[in-house]
């Protein structure tokens, strides 16, 4: 194949995948009406909050007290009418009104009438088929009092989703959790002590058995340390990864977050801060038998992820995540992650938070890789390596499904 036959093969083979979505906060309809979806979810995402503030005099608190509505129309004016939307979160929500041929300027009144009229579940399908994925991997807090109920009505399954039980209220704020699980019946203390791990551990089997969550998930601080004397620690090495042992899944480990830097801000207010990846490496040794999906949120850790990634076969790199999730830091992470890892590795979930970002989520992902990939199989052919469209197939379906259901799915 010449150049423009792989750059064509990939464009279209990418194009033609049907994708898993690893991580997102999307929720199975059958969960209830906790899902985002529609124009005023997409315009005060907290992406867009946290640049409103930039060019508007309106201080949070003041934004806060405001209704959805009155929050989106400030933000419409403020980010796409009197501005230009040229940052990728206000981009995002012109890609979705477009991709439903709505106008992606002027009044909100009829992109309002839109989704009013749109029936969920068929949404679902309408708008999973517009971004091009086939299923996203949802985030299931069994301590929060708004799911919680869901889920102890038994919800019927739905092939579109995968549940992820997430642990930051165990493993980031026990002192604040740890009655709530004493006053269901679990016999723990807040310094951890007694059986607290057993607990914890009981807690955790009986949430994997409602939900059948396809990994355990946990965001960490930039400071995230292992070994280390606290309940976190504890509890990952007497409760979460034995459990994953003994349940054959994965943990999910996203590290880098500061949490409110601005707490004015709420679900905004967060930053990015560096790690020492020796508690990576020391976890990947001392869990060997544990298999951990990892993504970092500091760019500075990428390229030293990728070194340890090719040390420890148990760590499956995935995903520019959060802030990194910008074409300019995409096409550095995906390159240094193919020149080190080659097909071995996942390279992007949408972390979508309302329902229709995954159209312009995955839109970006597919246009900022085609040329890398290009690359990488034009730069082959140079160096007289054999380039079929079969290989370039089988090669980002690996990447984008494959890598989840054997790391993942099929274990
Ligand atoms: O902790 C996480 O899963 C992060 O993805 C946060 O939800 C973050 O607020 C986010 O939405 N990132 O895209
Ligand atoms: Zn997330």
């Amino acid at each position: 194949m010449n150049p423009e036959q792989i750059r064509a093969a990939v464009q279209e083979e990418l194009q033609a995948l049907p994708i898993i979505d690893i991580h997102t906060h999307l929720f199975q309809p059958s969960l209830g009406p906790i899902g985002l979806w529609g124009i005023d979810e997409l315009i005060t995402y907290h992406y867009l909050e946290a640049e409103l503030f930039r060019s508007c005099p309106i201080t949070p608190t003041q934004y806060f007290s405001m209704g959805k509505q009155a929050q989106a129309d400030l933000i419409w004016k403020t980010l796409f009418i009197d501005n230009t939307p040229i940052s990728e979160a206000t981009r995002g929500v012109v890609a979705v009104l477009n991709a439903f041929g709505l106008p992606t300027s002027g009044s909100l009144t009829e992109a309002r009438a839109f989704f009013a009229s749109r029936k969920l579940d068929q949404h679902i399908d309408d708008v999973f088929r517009l971004a091009g994925i086939d299923q996203a991997v949802m985030t299931n807090d069994p301590l929060d009092p708004t799911e919680v109920p869901a889920w102890e009505a038994n919800p019927a399954t739905d092939k579109r989703f995968h549940a992820v039980l997430r642990l930051d209220r165990i493993l980031n704020k026990w002192a604040q959790h740890w009655e709530v699980l004493k006053e269901q019946g679990y016999d723990v203390a807040a310094d951890g002590s007694g059986n607290s791990a057993s607990e914890v551990r009981r807690f955790l089997s009986k949430w994997c058995d409602k939900m059948n969550p396809v990994y355990m998930a946990v965001s960490l601080p930039d400071t995230f340390a292992y070994p280390e004397d606290s309940t976190r620690i504890l509890f990952l090495r007497e409760a979460v990864l034995p459990l994953c042992r003994e349940r054959n899944i994965p943990l999910s480990t996203m590290i880098g977050v500061r949490y409110l830097v601005n707490p004015t801000l709420k679900l905004a207010g967060d930053g990015a801060g560096k790690s020492d990846l020796r508690a990576v490496e020391r976890m990947a040794l001392d869990f060997g038998d544990n298999r951990f999906l990892i993504s970092l949120l500091s760019r500075e850790n990428q390229h030293e992820l990728c070194v340890y990634a090719r040390k420890f076969a148990n760590l499956m790199p995935f995903g520019c995540w959060w802030f990194l999730n910008n074409p300019s830091v995409v096409e550095e992470m995906t390159r240094e992650r193919i020149e080190m890892l080659g097909a071995s590795f996942i390279p992007q979930h949408s972390d979508a938070r309302v329902l229709e970002q995954v159209i312009y989520k995955w839109r970006n992902t597919r246009r900022t890789l085609t040329p890398i990939l290009a690359g990488t199989f034009q730069t082959l052919a140079e160096d007289g390596g054999i380039v079929t469209r079969d290989a370039i197939r089988r090669d980002i379906t690996r990447m984008f499904r494959g890598n989840f259901e054997n790391f993942v799915l099929s274990r």
